[in-house]
Parts: C-alpha cells; structure tokens; sequence
C-alpha cells in the first residue's frame, strides 16, 4: 500500500487562542508543534505565520523566521499557504514564495476559484490565480490545489493550459468549510472521480468532519490533512492540545488499515517535488 502522506495544518488564519488555547503562534512555538507533528506522524506542515499578537500575517520575515525554526528541528516538509487570510492581495499573500536557500518552501498552496468562507469571501479571480501560481513556479515549486469546491478543479485545467502547472499534480480537497463545498462521501466520490488521471489527492474535513473525512482519504488511496486551522475538536466537546493530538488520531485509522504514514522523503516521491518542471513555452520561467 502506498504510505499515507500526512498534513497538519497547525496555525491557519482563522483560529484564535480565544478557541484552543494550544494555537502555536510564535516562530518557537510553531517549531515546536511541528516537532511534535512530525513525531506523532506527519510528513507536512501546512504553514501559516501570524503576528505576537495573533493577527494572520503572510510576511516573509515571519514565514522565514518559522521555517528557519522548524528546520533545526525536524525535517518536516513545509508547505507555506498562498491564500492568507479573506481580504489579502496577491502581493501581501505570497511573502513565503520570495524565499530562497534554507528558507525556501517545499511546497505551496494554490486555491483556483474563489469561493463563499463563512460570512466573507475568499477571493481567487482568475488573473490571481494565474498570477499566483507564476509565483509558485517561478521559485520551482509544485502546487497544491486547494478546491473548496468542484469548479476549482476544472479551473486547474485552465492553469495547466496556459503552462503554469504540470499534470498529473497534487490536489487537496477542502470538504465543510461554511458557504462552500459539503464533506460527505458522496462528493468526495465524485471529486476522485474527476482526477486526471495519475493525480495524487489529499482530503482535509473541516470541523467534525475532520477525522470521517481522514478515514475516508485512508481507504481510498488518498492523503490527510488535520489540524487545529480546520478543526480545534478531538471528539465531541474535547478541544484538541495541539494538532499534534489530532495527527496521532489520524495515524491511528491508517494503522488501523495497515497503511503505513509516509516519512518526509517518501512525501517527496509521492507527491513528485523533486521532478523537474515542464519548460514553459515562450517563458523564461
Ligand atoms: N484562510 C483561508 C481564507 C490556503 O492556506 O492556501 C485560505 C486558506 C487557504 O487557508
Ligand atoms: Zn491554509
């Protein structure tokens, strides 16, 4: 069986400490967690950074200062989000893709539409969609696309025709996020079912889906994402004590499976970070 590749996605933009208490914040302890993730079985951290005060933040001081931590360390795999928080333009979202050498990411996300999130909305015009993901690969980065909802995977499809992303590629189902695409079975089916073919896909549950969606990534072959920025709840009433906590439960349904979790070097190969990128036709990138 292919190993699981887990992500835990331990900061996100939304949740406050006003919630769970365990949101790590500063650059220790976001390193810190990451440990902790690593230990307990993850092979990615989804990383957003925020401000001493809690605020979300895309800076890539904050971003390189985190990743700097994280990497003395633990070798977990960083993924840095391109979307920040609602309201952000491109240029404040993509701070972590102007970092280069040790600070450089492994991966990034890229969400391909824009999409309701909760009372606001997260905005994703196609020109910044375009434009964001000429950042990602401007560095040599693969992209996760991040679909909220179905059309956002057709609208990968413009992104590779115009030579911004190669496919197969990665694809990370977001399921239950208020205003967007529901978490059930029956929607995870069907968004596997449109793949091209020799796509990889992880699947994130937002909330109390979080862990019946995890379950669902392990039997059908997919990935899994936890986390206190989609979910602060370990069961019913019981707040989570880091994301950690939540990464142990998710080992555990694939151990329960006999699926083995992916260390960081087979996430490598599975997910294809270090295959080279397509040339861009007419481009300098
Ligand atoms: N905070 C959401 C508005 C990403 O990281 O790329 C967007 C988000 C997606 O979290
Ligand atoms: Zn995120």
């Amino acid at each position: 069986m292919t190993p699981l590749v887990l992500t835990a996605a331990m900061v996100g933009a939304e949740t406050t400490r006003a919630q769970p208490p365990y949101l790590p914040i500063s650059a220790e302890e976001i390193a810190a967690e990451a440990k902790r993730c690593r230990d307990a079985g993850a092979a990615m951290v989804h990383l957003h950074v925020r401000e001493p005060d809690g605020k979300p933040s895309q800076s890539a001081e904050l971003f390189a200062k985190a990743i700097r931590a994280i990497r003395e360390r633990t070798d977990v795999l960083v993924q840095v989000s391109t979307g920040g928080a609602v309201g952000m333009s491109v240029d404040e979202r993509c701070g972590a893709l102007t970092l280069t050498g040790d600070e450089k990411p492994d991966m990034a996300t890229l969400t391909t539409g824009t999409v309701n999130f909760g009372d606001e909305v997260f905005m994703n015009a196609r020109p910044m969609v375009l434009d964001i993901a000429r950042r990602i690969r401007a560095l040599g980065l693969r992209p996760e696309i991040e679909c909220f909802d179905a059309g956002m995977m057709d609208e990968a499809l413009n992104v590779a025709k115009h030579g911004l992303l190669d496919l197969p590629a990665h694809y990370d189902f977001v399921l239950g996020t208020p205003g967007a695409l529901g978490a059930s079975e029956e929607t995870l089916k069907f968004l596997i079912s449109r793949l091209p073919a020799g796509s990889t896909w992880t699947v994130a549950g937002v909330g109390r889906h979080q862990l019946p969606m995890a379950a669902l990534g392990v039997a059908w072959g997919g990935n899994v994402r936890v986390g206190l920025e989609d979910n602060i709840y370990l069961s019913k009433g019981v707040l989570a004590k880091g994301s950690s906590e939540l990464v142990a439960a998710a080992r555990a349904l694939a151990e329960g499976q006999s699926r083995p979790v992916a260390t960081p070097q087979q996430a490598r190969a599975i997910l294809r970070l270090d295959q080279a990128l397509q040339p861009v036709a007419g481009s300098a990138i």
